[in-house]
């Protein structure tokens, strides 16, 4: 019966709201992403009560899309509220930034003491943890989300990932495991870890994806130039790759893609002008790794090969003045170069998630969050941009070791890598040699032959800060005492303060 009246009241939330409080979760923000999570909901059993700040889209979203679901529109805010089950669930999908602090502001009056609001949106972490607190004080319940998986994941199974006030988990797990993504039967959704927790592990995803796409850039361009490859080839190479270790979403894409044709029969990816735009999360994720002084460098080069690629004017200009190596063909076995680029890119592929991981361990430090590890990699297995097989070795890593320092210090890591060692140097050095820029495939290796050294030259920049600003040193055999020489004779033996930054 009451499923009747929503079939035939289905815009009117001010009747519904008189007799039943039948709504699970409100959701705000009916852009692509908000109502197709709506959707979702929908099909998952869950009533859904839709509101958007232009109030004439809950009007058109019910006529169209959210025709004969069970889907509530409301006509206002304190409609939306009314119709809602206790404790209240209210999941904001808009603008990030202001948009966000405007609708709690309004939601706060209208609210009461141990309701929720989510944020699944793609908000800076910082501000999750601000709200979280904000919030907290009020006696409210807050999570930030990272929903990935653009409008196809929202509709069919996004990967979630919330984090925020841990009282409210319990009130919407059930909501969230339904509708995200599975693998096998496992969701890619699980509690991440308090306040921002959530936002800042769906920014990592993002300065991941950012470094996973550079690495295909890398192979294709080596492909392309260096042995000249036709684009039914190279797509049957990812084809190939997609069989394997490598196979995951993006390669798989990567394939449809080079093989995609335009209307005139040409392929459209030539056609495509090389200059990368970027909405920001991969910059956010080098900011942070910077921040919190831990070298994630693949994703900072991917996010600054986006910068080169964009600066298009200079570099025509700069090609026809500066000339590399007479050519960048490969003279040598083009089938086993083939198979080097593949184990480059797959040794790049675990640095970088390495260095990933290193970013969320030590934020996790300095904020004192309890990270889930595992469950993060099992959350980036289905339903986003980077989900790929490799995500399922990196969750047996952490449930084999919940306290893994390191991925490059797995044993199942640690034998791929060896595996891909000789090809990944011979990848790197024909590029150089070749003139052709690799830069995520080269910062991968430097960082895993400094990972590796038990030594490293820095002896020789500490003596150096210490002979020009008295800035200190330790001895090898005395670590914690710091102290200065009068390397020239004629300056002071008064040594600067010694501090970290
Ligand atoms: P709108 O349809 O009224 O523009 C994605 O842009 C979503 O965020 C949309 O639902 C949009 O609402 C909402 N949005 C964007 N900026 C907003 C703002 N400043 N205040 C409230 N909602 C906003």
């Amino acid at each position: 019966m009451c499923f009747l009246m929503m079939e035939t009241l289905s815009f009117d939330g001010d009747i519904i709201s008189l007799i039943y409080k039948i709504g699970d979760i409100a959701l705000i923000g009916l852009a692509v992403m908000g109502q197709n999570l709506i959707l979702n909901m929908n099909d998952h059993g869950f009533t859904v009560v839709a509101f958007n700040r232009t109030v004439s889209k809950v009007e058109e979203f019910m006529k169209n899309e959210a025709k004969g679901t069970k889907v509530i529109g409301a006509t206002s805010m304190e409609n939306m509220v009314s119709l809602l089950k206790k404790p209240r669930r209210v999941m904001l999908l808009v603008k990030a930034g202001q948009a966000v602090d405007d609708f709690i502001a309004k939601l706060v009056p209208l609210l009461e003491k141990g309701d929720i609001i989510i944020d699944g949106g793609n908000s800076e972490y910082g501000d999750t943890n601000r709200r979280c607190k904000e919030l907290a004080a009020k006696g409210m319940l807050y999570v930030g989300s990272g929903v990935s998986g653009g409008e196809d994941g929202a509709r069919y199974g996004p990967s979630l990932m919330p984090g925020g006030s841990p009282e409210a988990w319990p009130h919407v797990k059930d909501i969230f495991q339904s509708i995200s993504a599975k693998v096998g039967k496992e969701p890619c959704c699980d509690w991440v870890g308090p306040e921002g927790a959530g936002h800042f592990v769906k920014m990592v995803h993002n300065g991941i994806e950012y470094g996973d796409m550079q690495l295909i850039c890398e192979a294709y361009h080596l492909m392309k130039d260096v042995l000249g490859m036709t684009q039914d080839e190279m797509a049957d190479v990812f084809d190939d790759w997609n069989k394997g270790e490598l196979e995951s979403f993006l390669i798989e894409i990567s394939r449809d893609i080079l093989r995609f044709k335009d209307s005139d029969g040409k392929y459209l990816l030539d056609k495509i002008r090389d200059t990368a735009g970027q909405k920001g999360t991969g910059k956010w994720t080098a900011i942070s790794a910077l921040e919190y002084g831990v070298p994630v460098s693949l994703i900072a080069e991917a996010v600054f090969a986006r910068c080169l690629s964009a600066m298009q004017g200079e570099r025509i200009e700069a090609s026809k003045q500066i000339k590399g190596p007479a050519t960048t063909k490969y003279t040598g076995d083009k089938k086993e170069f083939i198979n080097d680029i593949k184990y480059a890119l797959y040794a790049s592929k675990i640095v970088s998630y390495a260095q990933g991981f290193m970013l969320l361990r030590e934020a996790a430090k300095e904020l004192n969050w309890k990270l889930n590890m595992g469950g993060i990699a099992l959350m980036w297995r289905g339903g986003c941009i980077i989900r790929s097989v490799f995500l399922g070795n990196i969750k047996q890593a952490f449930d084999k070791k919940p306290d893994l320092s390191n991925l490059l210090l797995d044993d199942f890591f640690k034998g791929e890598i060896q595996k891909c060692q000789t090809s990944w140097r011979k990848v790197v050095a024909t590029a150089v040699t070749l003139g052709v820029p690799t830069p995520a495939f080269s910062t991968a290796l430097a960082f895993f032959d400094g990972y590796r050294s038990a030594r490293l030259p820095a002896n020789m920049l500490q003596a150096q800060r210490d002979y020009f600003g008295a800035h200190t040193y330790e001895l090898l055999d005395n670590p914690g005492k710091f102290i200065h020489t009068n390397w020239t004779g004629h300056g002071g033996n008064v040594s600067s303060t010694t501090y970290q930054v």
